[in-house]
């Protein structure tokens, strides 16, 4: 059998895949769940709360506890002890509230990167998030719970991670730690080479964290929709596997293809090949969510007080195709619809993402389990289709630009998310009632808008930076009485 990733080939700028000897044989083989697997823990536990800032670096009250877990497995119901990294960050800070406010404990680490990189753009958050000590500080005095706070680098500061595994012996790790951005990942040398570097260096250290902890922890990656690409598939995209009739009328079972497009999107690639290794050498317990691109601002938690609002990236880099549509829609900006607007994409609502994961903690493959992949999305649809329905709902114009991307102008994408969909989840859909929630936050903090950093500014290679090079970013004004902004050069690809 060929290695993984040569099992395709590229056929130059067309985007399409065509599998070297592999036929896929079937769309999904659905791994049945085991939801009622009996459960024995016996737990006894230590706590010390004192007020001090240990040697971790984590805030509020420092605990030292023991724990022994005798169970391989639990249900919903179950309340865990679950370690956030990333929990700072746009998807992990709402669903450390989530999971806290079920009752589960809670202990983000972060250091702090993301706030850093936007420093280093020049740019912020579009609301005013507060810092994780006031944050978690807030959650205490809303909620009544405490969530610890540790400033750790996950890929560098290993010693660390394992010494936090060992002393708070949590059930799982839910794995946000990563830099996320497509744009930023192909910004420069520098910005690609620390995406790689980041993402897996800290993939691999959590991998041999929890070998060296010798406990058995269960982790939750936050993967993306994209390690399968944008090429049209042909079908219904299954989670995580395909059935195969390799050469020689072999059957086998493999990883779905990997298909990157960007360097951030290969970081997540190269993890999933991570976690294949080490569920097969050391038999971690692994959940790989493929998640679609998240939507919205604030959850049912981070409504309750502004202390808690989740972060809003509007700009080039890191803001999302829907977030930034209904942040430019609001302000009255045309849309800034790539190249044609054909890209079809995964959609998710973030309640949803913070839901997902407590499924996804609450129901952890069993030991020796293959790695565990779920669909993360609620539904597909073409980049165009949402400009259009943002801008029936603001009536601002869909611009369309040159793309900055190297990507399919067209594609279709049909994906199974019937695995959540079986544990419970109703997903939430593109709906413009739940529009209103985010252009009323981007009303309400729209001073804070800087519209040097609407259009994009990083670009693939050099073709689509010259083809950009219409692009200029002093053409997005805000006016004082809101008039829409001049339209930047309308190019169809
Ligand atoms: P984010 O950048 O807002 O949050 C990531 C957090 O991780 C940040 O707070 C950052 O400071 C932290 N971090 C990064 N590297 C770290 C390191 N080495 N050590 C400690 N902390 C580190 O991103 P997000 O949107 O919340 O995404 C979270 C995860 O979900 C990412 O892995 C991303 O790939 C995945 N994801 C996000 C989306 C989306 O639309 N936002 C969609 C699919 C998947
Ligand atoms: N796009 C526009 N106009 C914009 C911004 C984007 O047309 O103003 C287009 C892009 O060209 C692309 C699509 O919209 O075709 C999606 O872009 P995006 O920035 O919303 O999403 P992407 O770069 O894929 O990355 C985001 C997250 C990433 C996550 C991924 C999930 O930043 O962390 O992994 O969504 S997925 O796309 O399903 O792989």
């Amino acid at each position: 059998m060929q290695p993984f990733l040569s099992c395709f080939q590229v056929d130059g700028s067309s985007e399409s895949v065509d599998f070297i000897g592999v036929v896929v044989k079937s769309r999904t083989r659905y791994h049945t769940q085991n939801k009622m697997r009996v459960l024995f823990m016996v737990s006894s536990m230590v706590t010390i709360a004192t007020a001090f800032t240990n040697p971790l670096g984590w805030t509020g009250a420092a605990k030292t506890s023991t724990t022994t877990t005798l169970h391989a497995s639990a249900d919903s119901g179950d309340k865990k002890k679950v370690v956030v990294l990333g929990g700072d960050g746009f998807c992990g800070w709402p669903t450390s509230l989530h999971l806290s406010d079920q009752g589960h404990e809670v202990i983000i680490v972060d250091n702090l990167s993301r706030r850093n990189i936007d420093n280093e753009l020049g740019c912020d958050s579009l609301t005013p998030i507060q810092s994780p000590e006031v944050r978690v500080q807030a959650w205490k005095e809303v909620s009544g719970k405490d969530i610890k706070f540790v400033n750790l680098d996950v890929a560098k500061d290993y010693d660390l991670l394992v010494q936090l595994l060992k002393e708070e012996k949590p059930d799982s790790v839910v794995h946000f730690a990563e830099q996320r951005a497509a744009p930023y990942s192909m910004k420069t040398s520098k910005a690609k080479r620390y995406t790689v570097d980041n993402n897996v260096g800290g993939a691999n250290n959590l991998c041999c964290a929890v070998i060296d902890s010798e406990l058995d922890i269960h982790i939750v990656h936050l993967g993306t929709m994209g390690v399968y690409g944008y090429g049209t598939s042909g079908g219904e995209i299954p989670e995580g596997y395909i059935d195969v009739i390799l050469p020689g009328g072999r059957e086998s079972t493999i990883l779905h293809p990997a298909y990157p497009g960007s360097v951030y999107h290969a970081t997540k690639c190269l993890d999933a090949l991570l976690w294949q290794f080490y569920q097969k050498n050391d038999q971690l317990r692994i959940t790989d969510l493929h998640q679609g691109i998240v939507w919205g601002t604030n959850t049912p938690q981070t409504a309750k007080d502004e202390r808690l609002v989740n972060r809003f990236d509007y700009d080039g880099d890191y803001g999302t195709v829907l977030n930034r549509f209904l942040m430019q829609g609001a302000m009255g900006v045309p849309l800034t619809v790539y190249g044609t607007g054909g890209q079809t994409r995964a959609f998710i609502h973030i309640t949803d993402t913070a839901r997902c994961i407590e499924i996804a903690v609450n129901n952890p493959p069993a030991k020796g389990d293959r790695v565990e992949i779920f669909n993360q999305i609620a539904e597909t649809r073409r980049v165009r289709d949402v400009a259009k329905m943002v801008a029936e709902m603001t009536g601002v114009e869909a611009n369309f630009i040159p793309n900055p991307r190297q990507e399919a102008a067209e594609n279709e994408l049909d994906v199974s998310n019937k695995k959540f969909c079986n544990l419970g989840l109703d997903p939430i859909s593109l709906d413009t009632g739940l529009f209103d929630e985010v252009t009323e936050v981007v009303k309400k903090y729209k001073s804070r808008c800087n519209p040097r950093k609407i259009l994009p500014a990083s670009f693939w290679n050099k073709k689509r930076a010259e083809e950009c090079a219409s692009i200029d970013p002093d053409s997005i004004k805000l006016e004082a009485n809101d008039a829409p902004a001049p339209a930047v050069e309308v190019t169809h690809q």
